[in-house]
């Protein structure tokens, strides 16, 4: 090295000036990067200390010196900026890269998705298809007076239904509802015909074995206007069995009784079960072999219904169905047993 110190520090600048761009783009991490840059300009780096000695050059050197020593200070920060960027990226890019997931997969969610209950994809089937043939949707109380329950619906005072082994009393006169046919009584009550209502709710009895549960569900459905007679039911009801099991699903209507019509009847279809390809049934266990399942109460609306409610019997007549909704289920789903629809075991459901 040179006596003269001007000399001495263009040179040390010369030469650091060739050899940091080698040390910044050796360094492939920010620490290394950071010691290299300490190395030039830290306390102890060669930058710093070629500039103590700025205090030696000759005044009319400092000048031409000085400006060196900057142009070299500031190429110095540039390149650590740049190669600071250079090593984030490639450190983020090989973040990415080495990700055990993959970010552009669909999410999966965290339970399986549930499904309806059985019973409430039959209740709306059974909704849907009355709803389709211009019925308008109502509901009613599950606790309910006696009066609506049985007595306007024509029920004799002894009949046995109203017996404490059929129904649930809350407190005298007031009950669970034994069946949906109080909503005929409200409705009747609150508005004038022409009527065509439907509704489905829970009902209450002391029933309690395979077929037949304390708590189950039925879908009420009547109609009421001026000159409606059975065939207008007949053509209703099959075509809401056809609707539910099939086109030309076999219907047949057998004459029964309930109170609160007139004639009444119990309607069966075809056995859905044990059908051949020709449409002709062999018998089966869930048809008891006859070919004919249950699946609902009907009947013309009895005069005396009417006059409960305050419409004309004279001018008007009507039908009413009553139909049992796990009934329905149980016979779509081969069901053998009612409790297992309310038990809500999640191996029994999920085969839905
Ligand atoms: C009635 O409840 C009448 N209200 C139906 C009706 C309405 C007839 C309008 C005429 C006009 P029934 O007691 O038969 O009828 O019951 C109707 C249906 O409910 C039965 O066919 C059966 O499927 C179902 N059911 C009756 N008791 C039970 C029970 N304990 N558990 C489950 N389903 C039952």
């Amino acid at each position: 090295m040179s006596e003269n110190p001007a000399t001495e520090i263009e040179e040390g600048l010369q030469k650091l000036g060739a050899s940091f761009r080698q040390a910044f783009s050796a360094a492939t991490t920010e620490q290394a990067l950071r010691e290299a840059h300490a190395r030039v300009l830290g306390k102890k780096g060669e930058l710093t200390q070629l500039l103590r000695r700025m205090g030696a050059v000759p005044a009319d050197a400092r000048k031409s010196v000085g400006e060196k020593v900057n142009a070299l200070r500031e190429q110095v920060e540039s390149a650590f900026a740049e190669r600071l960027t250079a090593i984030e990226n490639a450190r983020r890019q090989a973040e990415l890269g080495a990700r055990p997931y993959d970010l552009t997969l669909p999410g999966r969610s965290p339970a399986p998705r549930g499904h309806l209950h059985p019973l409430t994809r039959v209740k709306d089937d059974i909704l849907g298809a009355f709803r389709d043939l211009g019925f308008a949707i109502a509901s009613g109380p599950e606790v309910e007076l006696e009066a609506n329950n049985f007595t306007k619906l024509g029920f004799p005072p002894d009949h046995p239904a109203t017996d404490m082994q059929d129904s649930f009393w809350v407190g005298p006169g007031v009950l669970l509802r034994t069946h949906t046919s109080n909503v005929q009584i409200r409705e009747m009550l609150a508005h004038k015909p022409p009527l065509a209502v439907v509704s489905a709710g829970t009902v209450y009895r002391r029933d309690d074995d395979v077929t037949h549960s304390p708590m189950f569900h039925q879908v009420e459905g009547f109609l009421v206007d001026e000159r409606v007679s059975f065939s207008e039911l007949k053509g209703v009801l099959t075509s809401f069995a056809e609707r539910l099991y099939g086109p030309n699903t076999p219907v047949r209507f057998r004459p029964s009784y309930f109170p609160f019509v007139e004639p009444g009847a119990e309607v069966d279809i075809g056995c859905v079960f044990c059908v051949r390809p020709d449409g002709t049934r062999e018998g089966c266990r869930l048809c008891k072999h006859t070919g004919w399942i249950e699946i609902l109460g009907c009947g013309m609306i009895h005069p005396v219904v009417f006059e409960n409610t305050g419409i004309d019997p004279e001018r008007y007549s009507g039908f009413a169905f009553g139909i049992g909704i796990e009934r329905v289920a149980m016979l779509r789903y081969d069901i053998p047993d009612i409790r297992l629809l309310f038990e809500n075991d999640p191996r029994f459901l999920a085969q839905f």
